[in-house]
């Protein structure tokens, strides 16, 4: 079979510096999804004194607080976790688009890869579903996203 050349990440995150970022809005499912990212991130290597987390308002501060770490130097990555959840805020819309808008920003303009563990849904039930239940744990998901980014860029 003929060769091709493939790039891809190893998912060892061992070494790195990796800061989690989590609002405190809806924190009873905000801390599932801290649970989750710290798990996974322990179980692929990272050592705990590696592992920064940084506790924050409401989802529409996290871009301004990933930019901050982002531009520090310190982090190989970041997981930027909180919940959006429409039947609690008649803003949802804002407070959701700037968030999801404003990662991809800082993640663009800073180069550091940010793990997108923002949950945007329509009731609590389905937030509940996604931070360790029956659709898995969306703080898992955005953890290993990053990990796996980090370890492409790397090779890049
Ligand atoms: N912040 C959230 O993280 N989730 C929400 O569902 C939410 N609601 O419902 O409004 C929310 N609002 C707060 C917002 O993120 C800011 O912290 C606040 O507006 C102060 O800037």
């Amino acid at each position: 079979m003929l060769h091709i050349n493939t790039i891809e990440g190893q998912l060892s995150a061992k070494g790195l510096k990796i800061a989690l970022v989590a609002s405190r809005f809806n924190d009873i499912i905000v801390d599932r999804l801290i649970g989750g990212a710290v798990d996974y991130l322990s179980r692929h290597g990272l050592e705990r004194e590696n592992m920064t987390i940084v506790r924050i308002p409401g989802a529409f501060e996290l871009p301004l607080v990933c930019q901050k770490l982002a531009q520090n130097g310190r982090y190989d990555g970041i997981v930027a976790l909180g919940a959006v959840i429409r039947g609690a805020t008649p803003h949802f819309d804002f407070v959701a688009n700037e968030a999801a808008k404003g990662l991809a920003q800082v993640s663009l303009a800073s180069g550091v890869p940010i793990g997108f563990g923002l949950l945007t849904t329509e009731n609590i039930e389905q937030a509940v579903e996604r931070a360790g239940s029956k659709a898995g744990n969306k703080g898992v998901d955005a953890a290993a996203a990053m990990l796996e980014t980090i370890r492409v860029l790397e090779q890049l």
